[in-house]
């Protein structure tokens, strides 16, 4: 649980379903006919109920152990999550006495819901589930107090050296960075596997054949459906992030040398600035098309005004504040961890909490004075902004309408962080908008949103394979690089061997935290902000519009935000944008002329691995 409401709290059923209390032992409420003694709408409002007040109970446990990692945390952590996982099965035992009943289609959503109430289910089993939560809780403290260390006094957190691929810009250095951190990962090898085993067999129980399918049975239509769904986007983008790994490769065989970035193979996975390969952007002083033109370096103006994380944020709240959306409660200023204590282990990795129903929300980062932490900002804000907005939803419906809606709300609001927006609000000093500045903030935005699509397919790609058998242990990590080599184009640098566990060096890995989400909402971002803009009256190049200050968009977008998960997601989107289907013709308009650009540079090129 403590994974759920963790990062989690990201999605707000979580920190309900991580969450209720009340009698976890009582046994399936039955008649003298061996009929329910309630009726299924009863059923629901009392596992609402209890949701509600086990939900308070377990997140204020969840942010301790997240913001505090010692070993008290983890037992109390880990008996909150056992805690959960016991009234999350005996819940789902009664509700199987409504199968056959006709309900109204609120009811029956409701009890589907609370059937995929977590992510990883535990076997009804004292033991097992306890060692489940053990494995869980240990996975994800491993992770956050994680450290690279040249000597015993000299140690880099999991934050530190993510900062240092962003900056550092020699060959070995990254390596080192890079295979440090993946020592962090290597005593997680066996209990994932065990993890596997448990969360497999509690996937069972509730009648699916293994976790993946659970996973992919969230999104209103059939796990194939869904797996077809994923590969049909997937190969709408694929041409985009083809001609960006193109022209990225070669510049980076400019920089470290054509023997070191072979131009007719995957590149070298330590030199994209970042940890993963999963978001290029901090490459963008190598790559920026026209240097010198049009005024985008937020990172200069953080620190030549010494901008503080408060201050980042408030920067954020004013944006959703101009859309009409209400201020942030004096509580999410008081209680929120926006920088990394000095005293003790916690988990950095950003995350929103909507606690208490979604009246007690916080963010929980590290925060650092870069665009791109502002960028996660307005992202973590998105998710606190939903779950304020369907906070009077019952709390079987306190949730995304998937979870890609979640992760998309905050990132399409960066879509609007626009030169002129960032002018506007003091965040840079000019906004220039001629052909060339369009190209450089184009490409500054693909190197975030292009370069992260194939990551964005391939993490539960991977877990698919795991959980449903097709990837056995004995080819953990050879799988995982066959993955990262055939949709990012990447290759590590140094022999990695079945000894290492390199999934396991991503946070949500460990937490458990499905990944799928973000691929979606990376393609739903821009079919959200298509219609934003066409609400606030917008009629120019998709690329240049910034909803700030429009209350008409930001109306549309709260009334979507408030339906939460009480509606198959394709009603939402077709509320919201007219279409019941994703689709990612909104994100190639968006980049029509950053390919343009591409394709001229690649012409001569010979491009593919
Ligand atoms: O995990 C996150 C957010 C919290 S929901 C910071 N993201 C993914 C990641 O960091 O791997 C946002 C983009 C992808
Ligand atoms: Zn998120």
């Amino acid at each position: 649980m403590k994974h759920f409401v963790k990062l989690f709290a990201s999605v707000t059923l979580a920190v309900f379903l991580a969450a209720c209390s009340q009698d976890v032992s009582q046994e399936p409420a039955t008649g003298a006919e061996g009929g329910p003694t309630e009726t299924a709408d009863e059923f629901v409002a009392r596992a609402n109920a209890e949701l509600k007040e086990l939900g308070r109970e377990i997140g204020a446990t969840n942010w301790v152990r997240a913001t505090y990692i010692t070993e008290d945390t983890a037992i109390l952590a880990s008996a909150a999550s056992e805690k959960y996982s016991a009234w999350h099965g005996e819940m789902v035992a009664q509700a199987l006495q409504y199968e056959g009943q006709e309900l109204d289609p609120s009811t029956r959503r409701a009890l589907e819901l609370l059937k995929l109430g977590t992510s990883a289910p535990a076997p009804n089993d004292a033991a097992k589930r306890k060692e489940l939560a053990e494995i869980r809780t240990d996975m994800t403290g491993k992770y956050g107090a994680g450290k690279y260390c040249r000597t015993d006094d000299d140690c880099m957190s999991g934050s530190e050296l993510e900062q240092a691929m962003r900056d550092a810009r020699d060959y070995d250095e990254l390596l080192e960075y890079w295979v440090g951190w993946r020592e962090v990962a290597v005593p997680m090898r066996e209990q994932y596997a065990r993890f596997v085993e448990l969360a497999n067999e509690g996937a069972n129980e509730l009648g699916y054949s293994d976790l993946g399918e659970m996973w992919k049975s969230n999104y209103d239509m059939s796990p194939a459906e869904f797996e077809a769904e994923s590969a049909k986007l997937w190969k709408q983008v694929k041409p985009l992030y083809d001609e960006l790994h193109c022209h990225v490769r070669a510049k980076l065989g400019d920089v470290y040398g054509e023997d070191k970035v072979p131009q007719d193979g995957p590149i070298p996975a330590h030199l994209l600035g970042n940890m993963w390969a999963q978001q290029w952007s901090a490459l963008y002083d190598l790559l920026e098309p026209y240097p010198g033109i049009g005024d985008i370096d937020v990172d200069s103006t953080l620190k030549t005004k010494n901008f503080s994380p408060q201050e980042m944020t408030r920067s954020a709240e004013n944006f959703y504040v101009s859309l009409g959306m209400p201020r942030l409660p004096d509580t999410f200023w008081e209680r929120s961890q926006f920088t990394k204590p000095q005293d003790r282990e916690v988990v950095c990795h950003a995350s929103a909490w909507g606690l208490d129903g979604g009246n007690d929300l916080r963010i929980k980062m590290c925060i650092n004075q870069t665009y791109d932490d502002l960028r996660v900002i307005y992202h973590e804000l998105g998710h606190n902004y939903y779950q304020g907005a369907y906070k009077d939803q019952p709390p079987l419906f306190q949730s995304g309408a998937h979870g890609g809606f979640h992760e998309a709300i905050g990132d399409t609001v960066t879509l609007s962080m626009t030169p002129g927006y960032l002018a506007e609000v003091g965040l840079v000093n000019t906004a220039e908008d001629d052909e060339r500045a369009i190209i450089n903030r184009q490409m500054q935005m693909a190197l975030d949103k292009i370069a992260f699509l194939p990551f964005g397919k391939l993490v539960d790609e991977w877990r698919w394979g795991v959980y449903s058998g097709a990837i056995t242990p004995e080819s953990y990590n050879q799988s995982w690089w066959d993955m990262r080599q055939k949709y990012q184009g990447i290759t590590p640098a140094v022999e990695r061997t079945e000894a290492h566990f390199d999934p396991g060096a991503k946070y949500h890995v460990p937490a458990n935290v499905s990944y799928t989400r973000y691929f979606l909402a990376h393609v739903l971002m821009f079919q959200f902000q298509r219609t934003l803009c066409d609400i606030a009256g917008y009629e120019g190049d998709l690329h240049a519009c910034s909803v700030f200050g429009s209350k008409d968009a930001g109306d549309k977008f709260y009334a979507m935000m408030e339906a939460g998960a009480s509606q198959p997601w394709q009603d939402t989107l077709e509320v919201m944008t007219g279409t019941r289907e994703m689709d990612a013709t909104a994100i190639i308009d968006y980049f029509a002329p950053l390919m343009g650009y591409l394709k001229e540079q690649n012409a001569e090129r010979s491009c593919g691995w």
